[in-house]
C-alpha cells in the first residue's frame, strides 16, 4: 500500500516541478545499494550444493603419464562432492566466522628460511606473470613471481581484489587452508581416487583422453577453462577467459560437477608419490603414508588434480584424464583452489 501511494504520488507529480526530486528520491538506487545488490547477485550463483557420487569400481590412472601408471582397478564407497570449486564468497564466510588467517597472510619465520636476509621475508605468494618474451619453457620461474601481499583476498598482489569476483574460485590457499575450511564446513578434502572417479563421471569412458570425451573441442567448443595461444606470453582466451572463470561457466559433467578439469587445480588429501599406483590398495585408497617427489625430495607434497587456466599442450597437459599434479603444502598460487567431499553417513 505504501509503495502504491508513493508511486501514485510520484506519478501525479510527473508533470510538476517536483518530478525530479520525487524520482531521484524514490527510483534511483544509491551507489552503496547497487554495490550491495550486485554482490548479493554474484553470491547467489554460489551454492553449497553437493552431488551424490555413487560408489563403484573404475580403472584409475593413465598410460600417458609416468606417475599415473599402471592403470589399476579401484573400488570406492559413495560420497557427496561439492558441485563446484569453493568460491571466494564461501571462503569469506569461513574467514568471517572463524577469523582464520591463511598461510600466505602469515609472517614468515626466518627459521624456515636459513641464509635469507630476514628483511626479505615478507608475507606473500606466487603469482603467474606473463613474461614479455621467452626463449624456452625450461625455467618456470620466468612466469612465476613471488609477490608480497598476494593472498586469497588479493590474488595477484595488493592492487588486485576479489570484490567483483565472489563467485570465482578462491585461490592462494595452501593445503592447510583448504583442510581448515573443509573442517569448518563439516566436510573433508577428496582422496585422489575419489576426485578422479568423480571427474570421469561416466563409467564407460576409461580410455578417453579427456574427462569430457575423446575430442579436445567437442562440436568445436571449448569445454573447460584452460590456456590457448602461446604459453606463457600470449593467452588468446578462446575459451572466453584469461585467468580464472566464475564457477559453473562451462557445462557440468555427467554427474553434475563443474570445472573438474581446468579453471583451478584442486587440492586432494593424499600425499604425492610418483610410484604410488604400483602398490595402491584397491578399496578406498587414501594415498601413501608420506610424500616423495624425486624432483624436490625434501619438500612435503600433496596431490592436486584437474589442471588450471594455465594448462595447454605446449607445457602442462595435466588437465587430461587420469593425470596427476602435486604441490608443496605451504606454497599457494593464484591457480590452485579446492573443493570438498562428505561421507554419506
Ligand atoms: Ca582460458
Ligand atoms: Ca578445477
Amino acid at each position: 500500500m505504501l509503495f502504491n501511494l508513493t508511486l501514485m504520488t510520484c506519478l501525479s507529480l510527473f508533470s510538476t516541478k517536483d518530478t525530479l526530486s520525487c524520482c531521484v528520491g524514490e527510483n534511483i538506487p544509491t551507489r552503496a545499494g547497487m554495490i550491495k545488490s550486485q554482490i548479493a547477485q554474484l553470491k547467489s550463483k554460489t551454492t553449497d550444493k553437493m552431488i551424490l557420487v555413487e560408489g563403484g569400481k573404475f580403472l584409475m590412472g593413465s598410460s600417458n603419464f609416468e606417475d599415473s601408471k599402471p592403470l589399476h582397478q579401484v573400488e570406492l564407497n559413495s560420497f557427496y562432492m561439492d558441485e563446484h570449486e569453493v568460491t571466494n564468497a564461501q571462503f569469506a564466510e569461513f574467514v568471517k566466522e572463524t577469523g582464520y588467517v591463511t598461510v600466505a597472510e602469515r609472517e614468515l619465520d626466518p627459521k624456515d628460511f636459513p641464509g635469507v636476509d630476514p628483511k626479505m621475508l615478507v608475507a606473500g605468494s606466487a603469482v603467474f606473470s606473463k613474461p614479455k618474451e621467452l626463449n624456452s619453457l625450461n625455467n618456470y620461474l620466468m612466469w612465476w613471481v613471488y609477490v608480497p601481499g598476494a593472498n586469497w583476498q588479493h590474488p595477484e598482489g595488493p592492487n588486485s581484489s576479489i570484490k567483483d569476483k565472489m563467485n570465482y574460485p578462491v585461490v592462494q590457499v595452501a593445503y592447510e587452508d583448504a583442510t581448515a575450511y573443509a573442517k569448518w564446513a563439516g566436510k573433508r578434502l577428496p582422496t585422489e581416487a575419489e576426485w578422479e572417479y568423480a571427474a570421469r563421471g561416466r563409467k564407460d569412458a576409461n580410455d578417453d583422453l579427456y574427462y569430457w570425451g575423446k575430442d579436445l573441442k567437442p562440436n568445436g567448443k571449448w569445454t573447460a577453462n584452460i590456456y590457448q595461444g602461446k604459453f606463457p606470453v600470449q593467452d588468446s582466451k578462446e575459451d572466453g577467459f584469461e585467468g580464472t572463470a566464475p564457477v559453473k561457466s562451462f557445462q557440468a559433467n555427467a554427474l553434475g560437477l563443474y570445472d573438474m578439469e581446468g579453471n583451478v587445480w584442486e587440492w586432494c588429501a593424499d600425499f604425492y608419490r610418483p610410484d604410488y599406483y604400483q602398490h595402491s590398495t584397491t578399496a578406498n585408497p587414501k594415498g601413501p603414508q608420506d610424500s616423495y617427489d624425486p624432483q624436490e625430495p625434501n619438500l612435503e607434497k600433496r596431490v592436486q588434480r584437474g589442471g588450471s587456466f594455465l594448462c595447454n599442450d605446449q607445457y602442462c597437459e595435466r588437465y587430461k584424464a587420469g593425470s596427476r599434479g602435486k604441490g608443496e603444502v605451504n606454497s599457494p598460487t593464484n591457480n590452485v583452489g579446492f573443493r570438498c567431499v562428505k561421507d554419506i553417513n
